[in-house]
């Protein structure tokens, strides 16, 4: 028996079977937890979502941006883009069983041994706060769907201050949870660079103002296609970009063992 985290699989299902093999996936024992983006751009997005809710029982994901894309469009119809991987989701006679399933997916998961997360831990909260908070703000997801989701695009507000309004606090939260990469010294949110490193000497990569020495457990994230593969201390970027030529990874919790596809 082994959990194992994966990293951005974004459509890409062929890799998702390679790396399946690879590990040597047992459904009566194995876990495998995703860090979210199961969709978008692969061009196997319906597949990628199929086999993981079939076997939910031992998937897990955590929510991505690309994934609170596709159920924005699907709450909103008028919304959709030309995009054929999310077209036939739509068109798929199990597109709200699926689709029902992704909602419910947490932002965040805390496993003994790892916290796993699909962009980061927003720096100046402590781990016990990052749960309440990445709680909350599922909660307001699945329970008041639309109202929510309506108002989730915005790059603001930058910083989190509990005396924002519910709807700032919540926005900030997803945000925090799946599009944040660079942040200032003051807290502040960056969304324009993309890159591995930033010129602009006031942005550094969120989990470096983390106190490592501090931290219970070691977080798991991906989004950050450009770091690639990295790790440092207690901190695991696995989005090795499988969508844009590189590979799929997984970590073994047990062993940190690294399996990867291309
Ligand atoms: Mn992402």
């Amino acid at each position: 028996m082994a959990d194992y985290v994966i990293g951005d699989v974004q459509g890409c299902y062929d890799a998702l079977m390679a790396l399946r093999k690879k590990i040597n996936f047992n459904p009566d024992c194995d876990r495998l937890y995703f860090l979210g983006d199961l969709v978008n751009r692969g061009g196997q997005s319906l597949a990628v979502l199929r086999w993981v809710y079939a076997r939910q029982a031992n998937c897990q994901t955590v929510l991505g941006n690309h994934d609170l894309s596709l159920l924005y469009r699907y709450y909103f119809p008028l919304k959709r883009q030309k995009n054929a991987e999310f077209a036939a989701i739509f068109a798929a006679t199990d597109c709200d069983l699926l689709l029902s399933w992704l909602l419910h997916s947490p932002l965040a998961i805390d496993l003994p041994n790892a916290l796993l997360t699909h962009a980061g831990v927003y720096p100046w909260w402590s781990l016990a706060e990052f749960l309440q908070k990445s709680l909350w703000a599922s909660k307001k997801l699945t329970r008041k769907t639309e109202k929510y989701l309506k108002k989730m695009y915005g790059d603001t507000p930058k910083r989190y201050d509990d005396g924002l309004d519910k709807m700032a606090r919540w926005r900030f939260i997803i945000n925090s949870c799946t599009r944040m990469r660079f942040v200032d010294a003051e807290g502040n949110l960056d969304f324009k660079e993309k890159m591995a490193t930033s010129d602009k000497p006031n942005l550094k990569p969120w989990f470096s103002y983390l106190n490592q020495s501090e931290l219970p457990k070691p977080i798991f994230f991906g989004h950050w296609s450009t770091l690639g593969f990295y790790q440092q201390g207690k901190i695991n970027a696995l989005d090795s970009g499988c969508v844009w030529g590189g590979a799929l990874t997984a970590v073994r919790l047990d062993d940190q063992a690294v399996f990867q596809v291309q």
